[in-house]
């Protein structure tokens, strides 16, 4: 048996394209971070390094106790697509694929000069100078190249008509432009679209999600949909009667990464000795992402018999219940992130998704009580949630916490909830969910967004 363990610093770098490798092949690794403030580790363990650099990869081979170092970032990411199948399919796609890569090399060396200017915290001036005088001209000529071989090939990737280590390493480095404020996917539209396909390519994943409201319905359906995401390591499924939870325990039995946790989000003790189960399970990983999906709908429309009580209950589950279980989770959540430098935001960074629904849209609320007069306090308890959810994110930006906040609606499902009229299937739903989780990044915190992540007005 091969044993792989990749090591490099805890953040995306020149290391991201070897862990994507492993995700999209579905191939365990360890993978080894060494903080980056931690600069007595690093240097103790560069002395044993081959090159003196990271990232390295050690290949081992547990029935000769052969291993083997591999150092340049190129020269594993290479070899990984070799190994499973992601080089281009013939001398030729491969011969292209590695001109995709020497390309991105060249530019990485004006781009390395920003990196460098902004991690030895230079002047805005001359961080300004060094983008505008420096990298941009390069990155022009280099979006150029990109534009022409996309031009020139139908498939919509690089090269051949399959996803290759290339398209990953052009993607991630868009990712990065992005965040230096040099790719706008909407003044490079063709350079967006190849970014979008590349990154809805399931590969990265949270590895650890606490998910409320697993019994049934969405909750149970997310738990399986999940299951089937390569890279997720340990799903934590709570809800309030684990004991009744049939279908649910079934699953737990037929995959270790599924833990129980009996949770009720409405009892302030509950949720906060589930942070000590969450916190145990999950360990020095951290949490990286919280669905908020227990939820209720207590019938009561305008022509009710006015009941406190009722409404009350709505919108302490619906929504006071989620923001105190995202306030208690969130330095689980934190941990998480903090593996990562910078202020990228994902769902397998760290990640709060709440289930929300259409009913938290005044734009959309023309039908009031709606059908059975039922949906008053279900509409007041949305619309909370979508309010605490900006909230928060506004907060975690002047606090720098680089944790996603959003809330996703899921249809009208045929659930207990949803009733048997409902317009979808979980199945339906929860396969677009667990999709579009995938693609969160920052165009996506604070908002309320369809399965499909088409944005709603609210
Ligand atoms: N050409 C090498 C460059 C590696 C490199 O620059 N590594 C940096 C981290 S991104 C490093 O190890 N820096 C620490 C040091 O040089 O002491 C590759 O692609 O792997």
């Amino acid at each position: 048996m091969i044993q792989y363990k990749l090591i490099y610093f805890d953040v995306r770098g020149l290391g991201e394209v070897s862990r994507q490798l492993f995700h999209l092949a579905g191939v365990e690794f360890e993978d080894v971070k060494i903080s980056r403030n931690d600069e007595q580790a690093w240097l103790e363990l560069k002395k044993s390094t081959p090159f003196g650099q990271l990232p390295i990869l050690k290949v081992l081979d547990t029935e000769s106790q052969k291993e083997i170092e591999i150092p340049q970032s190129s020269a594993i990411g290479r070899y990984l697509a070799n190994q499973f199948g992601y080089a281009g399919k013939s001398p030729e796609e491969k011969a292209m694929v590695d001109a995709v890569i020497d390309q991105f090399k060249d530019f990485l060396v004006p781009q390395k000069q920003l990196t460098l200017a902004v991690r030895t915290k230079k002047s805005e001036e001359e961080v300004n100078r060094v983008k505008e005088e420096i990298v941009t001209p390069a990155k022009n000529e280099y979006f150029k190249i990109l534009k022409k071989l996309l031009g020139n090939n139908s498939s919509g990737f690089l090269v051949g008509n399959g996803i290759t280590w290339g398209d990953l390493q052009i993607s991630d480095n868009l990712t990065t432009l992005e965040g230096f404020g040099l790719f706008t996917p909407l003044e490079e539209p063709i350079l967006a679209k190849f970014h979008e396909k590349i990154m809805n390519t399931p590969k990265m994943a949270p590895k650890t999600i606490f998910i409320t409201g697993a019994n049934r319905g969405i909750g149970l359906g997310l738990v399986k949909e999940l299951l089937k995401v390569s890279g997720v390591e340990t799903i934590v499924a709570g809800a309030r009667n684990i004991d009744g939870a049939k279908e649910l325990q079934s699953v737990a039995k037929s995959d270790s990464r599924v833990h129980l946790l009996a949770v009720d989000v409405a009892n302030d003790e509950s949720i906060a000795n589930s942070v000590n189960s969450v916190a145990g399970l999950v360990g020095e990983r951290g949490l990286n992402l919280l669905i908020n999906n227990a939820g209720v709908i207590e019938p009561y429309g305008t022509s009710s018999t006015p009941n406190r009580a009722t409404v009350l209950k709505c919108i302490d589950v619906n929504a006071v219940s989620a923001l105190l279980v995202s306030q208690h989770f969130l330095p689980l959540l934190q941990k998480a992130a903090a593996k990562e430098d910078g202020d990228t935001l994902s769902a397998d960074r760290a990640a709060i998704v709440n289930i929300g629904s259409d009913c938290a849209s005044q734009a959309l609320n023309l039908r009031g009580s709606g059908p059975g007069n039922s949906l008053l306090a279900y509409k007041m308890s949305k619309v909370a949630m979508v309010s605490f959810s900006r909230s928060m994110a506004a907060d975690f930006k002047n606090l720098n916490i680089p944790v996603l906040i959003t809330n996703i609606h899921p249809g009208w499902v045929q659930t207990d909830m949803g009733g048997s009229n409902a317009e979808i299937s979980v199945d339906e739903s929860v396969t677009k969910i667990v999709a579009s989780i995938g693609k969160l990044n920052a165009s996506h915190h604070a908002g309320l967004f369809n399965r499909e992540l088409e944005t709603m007005p609210f």
